[in-house]
């Protein structure tokens, strides 16, 4: 691999935290214990933790000083005010609720926009997100481009909206029977895909003509702002803040959860620029989260949140970032080993259809992989495949996602690239006895977010 081509840690290191690499017999015995669910694993038993990039997040020397700027009030913290113009200042939006992480804003903007029976189309699904959807009443439908759900297409933009779709969407139910649009930045379960500026611009003029809002899932907006500064024609020259800025111009709000861009461990807010539903979800927010003025967060996680985004904007930090994780792509795909393309923002996605060809998808490929992945390393990754996806609240039947994947998550700041090289060594390890790869069946099945408790055996 040539490192030419991918900067160095752009930060010095200045705490570290020890890791231990227990014995193929201890994690055997721990995998079958956890019942081949890697979201049950103690966080101990694991040498490179690529569960997922949120709350995992290294925090800065300069936000472990926020820290201890917390101002603990329970009402009017001035960390709250430090957030608030921050936000506003690089989103752009007139309001900001804070929340404890992203899925209490999902949950109050479901709540305030959605009628039961309205549809809320989305650039493919997020678990959390379609889960609050649909528990007020709301019918998700994905309005991705096809070619989002072709694990080998190496094409850009793939996180963009068919705009086809959506205009069908509309003719067919009418304007008013559209919650609203919910755009990501970037597509989590896509594989980390970015969506154009381009696409956003229509998306709103499209939105504006039919008086449809759109909220904007900002989870991993930075990340996506690089791809258009690398990739679009035009923003080459303009700074990553300037591109985030107007990305959100085109939004009449957003959810953010701030463990994943924010570069903190916990928070997440709600923004928009209507004055009547920020008084709706002011009014939530109290029942669900806290007073406005805090909403889940204590006022040093709010002080480490405005100082953190601020810092997630700067061009040698997202550069090293999103590069990082493009690096252990490259690295794979060289060896020859099948992944979602091109490589996303914040993880590799292994294509565990074409890893476990002998394996179908009611076998839960994906799931195995990333059981035998941690038994054969220690490195613990994530299911997104069939298990994710979960079935339709309706008629009780599997969604069949056409992604089955393993998802390899980069925290940010907190692996080198010599991790990157020993992930890639385990999972060419596992991809030359890939036939040895057992399908597991459920032993316990939760009805709601099932992946993240669910328990299997092997077959
Ligand atoms: O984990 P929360 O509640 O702070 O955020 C929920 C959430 C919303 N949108 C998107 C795109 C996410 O990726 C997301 C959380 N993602 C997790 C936990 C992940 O492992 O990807």
């Amino acid at each position: 691999m040539n490192y030419d081509n991918f900067p160095a840690e752009p930060f010095r290191i200045k705490a570290v935290e020890t890791v231990k690499m227990n014995t193929r017999d201890e994690r055997a015995q721990i995998i079958r214990d956890a019942g081949y669910n890697t979201f049950l694993i103690n966080s101990e038993d694991v040498y490179i933790d690529l569960l997922t990039d949120s709350g995992t997040n290294a925090m800065s020397d300069r936000q472990w000083a926020g820290i201890m700027m917390g101002d603990e009030a329970y009402a009017g913290s001035r960390n709250f005010f430090h957030l608030q113009e921050t936000v506003q200042e690089l989103f752009g939006f007139k309001h900001i609720v804070p929340t404890h992480q992203g899925r209490g804003a999902e949950n109050l903007l479901s709540q305030i926009h959605i009628k039961p029976g309205q549809y809320v189309p989305g650039n493919m699904y997020f678990t959390t997100t379609r889960y609050h959807q649909e528990r007020n009443g709301g019918i998700f439908v994905d309005v991705i481009r096809d070619e989002a759900h072709d694990a080998q297409l190496n094409v850009p933009f793939k996180g963009d909206i068919d705009l086809a779709k959506l205009q069908r969407l509309i003719d067919e139910h009418g304007a008013e029977n559209i919650a609203y649009i919910c755009l990501a930045v970037t597509v989590n379960m896509a594989g980390g895909q970015p969506v154009s500026m381009k696409n956003m611009r229509e998306v709103h003029k499209l939105a504006r003509q039919y008086g449809i809002d759109i909220f904007f899932d900002a989870t991993r907006c930075v990340e996506n702002a690089f791809f258009i500064k690398e990739q679009e024609k035009g923003y080459a020259d303009k700074t990553i803040a300037e591109i985030v800025h107007e990305m959100f111009s085109y939004a009449d709000g957003c959810t953010m959860s701030g463990k994943k861009d924010c570069l903190v461990n916990i928070g997440g807010f709600l923004c928009m620029n209507d004055d009547e539903l920020f008084e709706q979800a002011k009014e939530l927010v109290v029942a669900y989260e806290g007073m406005p003025s805090y909403g889940g967060m204590a006022g040093r996680d709010m002080e480490a949140m405005a100082i953190g985004l601020r810092e997630s904007m700067q061009f040698d930090y997202i550069r090293h970032r999103v590069l990082q994780v493009r690096y252990l792509g490259e690295n794979l795909k060289q060896a020859g080993i099948p992944i979602i393309e091109p490589v996303g923002g914040h993880a590799v996605f292994l294509d565990a259809r074409r890893f476990c060809p002998h394996l179908n998808q009611e076998q839960f490929p994906a799931q195995s992989l990333a059981a035998n992945l941690y038994l054969e390393s220690g490195v613990r990754s994530m299911e997104r495949g069939i298990v994710s996806a979960g079935r339709d609240p309706k008629t009780g039947e599997n969604h069949y996602p056409k992604l089955e994947t393993v998802r390899l998550t980069i925290p940010r700041r907190v692996y080198t690239y010599r991790h990157m090289d020993v992930v890639a060594e385990a999972v060419v390890n596992l991809f030359r006895k890939r036939d040895q790869i057992r399908g597991l069946r459920f032993v316990y099945e939760p009805k709601q977010l099932r992946f993240f408790t669910a328990r299997f055996e092997e077959i």
